[in-house]
């Protein structure tokens, strides 16, 4: 069960001002909701960099599928890592483009390390890993 608590914060009158333009910006209901989320991305970011995990991941790639055997290297260093990669989903953006969007769930080291060499392939034109955690977050 949830416990809010009311607490008062100071912080300086420009501080505050920035606070107040990203919650007008991203159309927060209010400063508290704001904060919260910020704690919350703080949260995360800290599990990821402590290493510890299990850490979840998404890898979104770009890559070009008329690169020779590209499919098949991003599905087989996919299956040596079988118990790191949850699922996928493929889309063919184009006649020549594809995006893949990878799910990855354990140790951040590993997937950080995965993450590389699937963006690094031979092929991939883009890739950006987006980090949260499986943690409960209040
Ligand atoms: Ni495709």
């Amino acid at each position: 069960m949830s416990q809010l608590v009311r607490f008062g914060v100071s912080m300086d009158k420009r501080l505050l001002a920035t606070l107040d333009a990203i919650v007008k910006r991203r159309g927060y209901a209010n400063r508290s909701e704001a904060i919260r989320d910020l704690v919350r991305s703080e949260q995360v970011r800290e599990s990821w960099e402590s290493g510890k995990g299990p850490a979840v991941a998404t890898l979104t790639i770009v890559y070009d599928h008329h690169v020779h055997e590209v499919d098949g290297h991003l599905t087989d260093l996919q299956h040596d890592h079988e118990d790191l990669v949850h699922s996928a989903m493929h889309v063919h953006l184009s006649h020549r483009m594809c995006l893949e969007v990878i799910v990855m769930r354990g140790k951040p080291k590993r997937i950080q390390k995965l993450a590389d060499r699937l963006t690094a392939a031979r092929g991939v034109k883009h890739g950006q890993l987006v980090v949260t955690t499986d943690e409960e977050l209040v």
